[in-house]
């Protein structure tokens, strides 16, 4: 077994962003900006330098590096042989957004105006540095249109900075971003509770955070991140901002995870009438869509190598399953796989099977309320 300290031994200085531009000056309170202005390391040198930031630091009851969220980045335990920062400039923006563009159920022939399916939804997006702009989406960062949010990258080794601003500007909640998988400090976590209630978990509208996670041995694979911000509604409902759309995926790979010609990203989740009362009725959604023509239609060919990977949030129990296909897991093979709030799973097989199939979840009530697509394999 690999040791932290094997892991992380190696101080390296020339960490680079993967957003080169510069960032223009923010207009809101980053605990980073305390530390490091615009896009530079936060590293132990940048620390020592000037009194006024550690004067900053200070006000906030931290040590200077969980202040400034690094814990130990630049102070040689935890930066990585790799040594490559993924940056991201992500936003909470709340927009109106309907489940079934189409108006219609592709499955059971259900039709649905768009007052039934549309509501006041909150999504992650990934921005150019300094919030300027959306990014455009691509295949690295998947659709980035909110729901879900951008696809996180990194290798093993890596080091991923999330400077997180809430422009929820419809709820005006408070919100956060709370990673699985990854290695991370209390500082950097974004979970909240009433006990704790940390800097990291309750960031304001108009307010930034930025979160360093870490991608150790023990992060390869497929994880999630969600708002995890204090109760908020009429209810005080707990992640009801990961309910309204706040979630998005995270890949780790290695050294050894094979190219592949297809990557599927697929998130489960559920939104319920009685916490969104704009919706008819409660919906079981693919990636932000509820119904076969609404839900995302994925194309392969034959002879493809195809990677899924899946997760879910919410309060349900979900099986996912392809027809007319089977891949290896855990020693054995399958065509269907449980996932429970927060579980995620990777698989992979070369595709052989010509058609356009359905994969749907296999809860019946999950299928009626929408959790059925299309893919479609061409020759
Ligand atoms: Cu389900």
């Amino acid at each position: 077994m690999i040791g932290e300290k094997d892991i992380m031994a190696s101080h390296k200085e020339h960490i680079t962003p993967c957003f080169s531009g510069s960032a223009p000056e923010s207009d809101t309170v980053s605990n980073t900006s305390l530390c490091t202005p615009r896009n530079e390391r936060c590293s132990r040198r940048t620390l020592l330098k000037g009194t006024a930031a550690g004067s900053a630091l200070a006000t906030l009851g931290g040590s200077m590096l969980a202040a400034c969220n690094l814990t130990a980045v630049g102070n040689g335990v935890l930066t990585s042989p790799t040594g490559k920062l993924h940056e991201y400039w992500i936003q909470a923006d709340s927009f109106q957004h309907n489940l079934v563009p189409t108006g219609y159920d592709g499955m059971t022939g259900n039709h649905y105006t768009a007052k039934q399916t549309s509501f006041w939804a909150i999504g992650y997006r990934a921005y150019t540095p300094g919030w300027q702009k959306p990014l455009d989406g691509n295949k690295d960062l998947g659709l980035n249109t909110g729901i879900p949010g951008p696809i996180i990258r990194a290798e093993v080794g890596d080091t991923i900075r999330i400077h997180f601003r809430n422009q929820d500007t419809h709820y005006k909640f408070a919100h956060s971003m709370h990673a699985h998988g990854v290695f991370y400090t209390l500082q950097n976590d974004g979970g909240w509770s009433a006990a704790v209630p940390e800097l990291s978990s309750a960031v304001e509208v108009g307010q930034s955070y930025t979160y360093e996670w870490l991608a150790r041995p023990d992060s390869l694979g497929t994880w999630l991140y969600h708002d995890h911000s204090k109760p908020q509604g009429p209810k005080g409902l707990m992640e009801l901002g990961a309910e309204l759309g706040l979630f998005g995926m995270i890949a780790i790979t290695d050294e050894k995870t094979a190219p592949v010609d297809q990557e599927i990203f697929l998130f489960f989740h559920d939104l319920y009438h009685d916490d969104v009362p704009s919706l008819s009725q409660d919906f079981d959604c693919f990636n932000g869509y509820a119904f076969v023509g609404n839900t995302p239609k994925f194309t392969v060919r034959v002879g493809d190598r195809v990677r899924w990977r899946i997760a879910a949030l919410g309060k349900e129990f979900h099986s996912f399953h392809l027809h007319g296909h089977r891949w290896p897991f855990q020693g054995r093979f399958d065509d269907a796989l449980v996932l429970g709030p927060a579980t995620t799973r990777t698989f992979e097989y070369v595709e052989d099977n010509p058609g356009t199939w359905l994969y749907h979840c296999h809860v019946t009530d999950h299928m009626m309320g929408g959790m059925t697509g299309l893919y479609a394999v061409t020759r």
